[in-house]
């Protein structure tokens, strides 16, 4: 009696058991199925396509991506070489200015404090710089940064004015300019304080 009722129990136990676990089956399938089959059905016949399309979109954005950035890379490497030409261009236009047509510039030469008495020309400083090399066309601009009244004249104090050029008498802060068209080599002096020579080299 003891084994059949422990087999009746077990018996029982299984098919409940069984009933149970088709019933949680059954009842998740049921349950769950209209509303997995629907979401499933749904994306299953859809999903794999959009996936699909979305994948192959993916893929085809990447490649069409990786083409632009390539495209964009060689724009880039083209737009460089341009550049690269231009700056060689720029560079062959400023050596040809440089050589053939040297815009005129303004050399500047100061009559410093002090050179109203003697001993600038010891340090050959009465002009400052006393003697300049510039290029025809160029202009020398002589400022007297002086409180004394000197002048910027064109010779030498053993000659006396060549006439080329002369400022006659520059008053403290005063600025005399000429600007030297022809090559050579001009000597120049203050007829205030013949001490005071320089020199202009006129290539
Ligand atoms: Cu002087």
């Amino acid at each position: 009696m003891a084994s059949i009722d422990k087999v009746a129990i077990v018996f029982t136990m299984a098919i409940v058991a069984i009933a149970l676990g088709f019933t949680a089956t059954g009842g998740s399938i049921q349950d769950a199925g209209p509303t997995i089959s629907t979401p499933m059905v749904s994306p299953e016949t859809s999903e794999p396509k959009s996936s699909e399309g979305f994948g192959a979109d993916l893929a085809a954005e990447i490649r069409e991506r990786a083409g632009t950035v390539e495209l964009e890379e060689e724009v880039m490497m083209e737009e460089e070489e341009v550049m690269m030409e231009e700056e060689e261009v720029m560079m062959e236009e400023e050596e040809v200015m440089m050589e053939e047509s040297t815009e005129p510039t303004t050399v500047h030469v100061e009559i410093p404090v002090g050179t109203s008495v003697p001993g600038c020309e010891e340090f050959n400083s009465c002009f400052t710089p006393a003697d300049i090399s510039i290029n025809a066309g160029d202009t020398v601009h002589w400022m007297n940064i002086d409180t004394v009244a000197h002048t910027v004249t064109g010779g030498s104090p053993a000659d006396g004015p060549s006439g080329v050029f002369d400022s006659s008498l520059l008053m403290a802060d005063a600025a005399f300019a000429f600007t030297f068209d022809e090559a050579g080599s001009y000597d120049y002096f203050c007829m205030v304080h013949p001490w005071m020579t320089g020199s202009i080299s006129v290539n």
